[in-house]
């Protein structure tokens, strides 16, 4: 080797990771968070064949996984989820006094569903932030990207943009990519006011339940997951309760798959 090694190293990732960027600037799905539900939704979506990418503001994708219930690292899933946790091969536990109710390693969780997500096919894009979409002739169109940092630091600094035949706004509580669109593409979405309805306070039963049936497409080509659904259809929250999460990520995947196809 006649290049310095510290040459040889650094070349190898840029040309890697630049490699990578450049084939992911044009996908069928671009998930924005990378949140549970998201990682969900990118495993199915990888697994049917679909070319799909996460871009996750945080340098940690996995979302409010990691932290359990009040930084107890503990979190809890019901029976209705329990064949999305063993398809990642999370571990858990029945809880004694309540039949259908199982704890598991919160940390344990966040780690599998990132490393299902990646085998299946994902890209995960982290340290990325999504600041604005793509949108063109009244359709979404894409994302426009910059680094978090840039970000941040309030860097004046122009982004890069990925091109994608659906968005999944899988943002989490404040729905940032629906709030985008509703906001500077003024356009309404799939809700009784066309608006974002805003989350409601807690009601975990409503809120596993709702966190399902609020997954649905917004606007043509826009979809939502997890809690990013729940706050645009104004559903109630639910705290460290997870099936509802990843019930969504399949139900998300399932509805862009179905979309690709006609
Ligand atoms: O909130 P989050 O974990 O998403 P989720 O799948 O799960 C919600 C649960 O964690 C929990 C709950 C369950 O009972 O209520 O809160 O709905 O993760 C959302 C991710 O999106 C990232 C953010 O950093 C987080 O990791 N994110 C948010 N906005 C952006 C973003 C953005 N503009 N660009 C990139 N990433």
């Amino acid at each position: 080797m006649s290049e310095a090694v510290e040459n040889v190293i650094s070349s190898a990732i840029v040309k890697s990771f630049s490699q990578k960027l450049v084939d992911n600037l044009t996908l069928d799905v671009a998930i924005v968070g990378g949140g549970p539900s998201a990682m969900v939704a990118a495993r199915y979506l990888a697994e049917a064949g679909v070319k799909v990418a996460v871009f996750e503001r945080k340098l940690a994708p996995g979302g409010g996984t990691w932290g359990g219930g009040m930084l107890f690292n503990e979190v809890v899933v019901q029976d209705s989820a329990i064949e999305i946790l063993d398809k990642f091969n999370i571990r858990h536990t029945e809880i004694a006094d309540a039949k259908g109710y199982h704890t598991l390693d919160s940390v344990e969780m966040a780690a599998a569903l990132i490393y299902g997500a990646v085998h299946a096919g994902a890209k995960i894009f982290n340290s990325v932030s999504v600041e604005d979409i793509v949108f063109k002739a009244g359709a979404i169109n894409g994302l426009v990207i910059n680094w978090t940092p840039v970000e941040r630091l309030g860097m004046h600094v122009d982004p890069l943009t990925v091109i994608a035949k659906a968005v999944i706004d899988g943002t989490g509580h404040p729905s940032e990519i629906i709030k985008l669109a509703t906001d500077k593409a003024m356009i309404q979405i799939n809700t009784p006011s066309g608006k974002i309805m805003g989350e409601r306070p807690m009601w975990v039963e409503s809120g596993e339940n709702s966190t399902v049936e609020n997954t649905i497409e917004y606007y043509p080509g826009l979809f939502a997951c997890g809690m990013s659904a729940n706050n645009c259809s104004g559903g109630y929250r639910m705290g460290p309760i997870f099936g509802g999460m990843l019930l969504s990520g399949r139900k998300v995947a399932e509805l862009v798959i179905a979309k690709l196809k006609k």
